[in-house]
């Protein structure tokens, strides 16, 4: 069974996420995602999401691309991930190209996805005049 980690804020779902998500599915079997806590977003992203963790948690345990749901507390934590829970490919979007390819000393794949074109949470968020 290969099982697959990615990471993410995903506030305002929207197809993007859902796009990458969809897509990470495709390549193995079990999918996890960790879902940034709001202290994470706020101390380490130094951004406050729209909607609170327990309801991003829930919307993306509720997909059928997904098997489980862990926190995102901190970013050295995909290292005792990756061990845990036995994964065999990291995926993310390529906005974060090369930045976790350290990850590879770990014994796994590291694949990063095209984004979505024309579509991001912070546009949503400016276009709905939300601070
Ligand atoms: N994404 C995408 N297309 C978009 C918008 C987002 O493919 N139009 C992807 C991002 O590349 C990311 C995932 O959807 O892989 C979640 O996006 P964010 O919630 O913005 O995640 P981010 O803040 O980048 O957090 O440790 C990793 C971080 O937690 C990633």
């Amino acid at each position: 069974m290969k099982k697959i980690i990615t990471y993410g804020t995903f506030d305002i779902f929207h197809s993007g996420h859902l796009e990458l998500l969809k897509r990470i599915k495709e390549l193995g079997d079990y999918v996890i995602v960790g879902v940034s806590t709001d202290e994470f977003n706020l101390t380490e992203k130094n951004k406050i999401s729209y909607f609170p963790y327990k309801d991003r948690k829930a919307i993306i345990e509720a997909l059928k691309y997904v098997d489980l749901v862990i926190p995102e507390e901190s970013w050295e934590q995909k290292i005792a991930d990756i061990k845990k829970y036995d994964i065999d490919i990291f995926v993310i979007g390529n906005d974060w190209e090369t930045k976790f390819d350290y990850l590879k000393d770990y014994g796994i794949e590291v694949i990063y996805l095209e984004r979505t074109p024309n579509i991001s949470t912070s546009t949503v968020k400016k276009e709905l005049k939300y601070k």
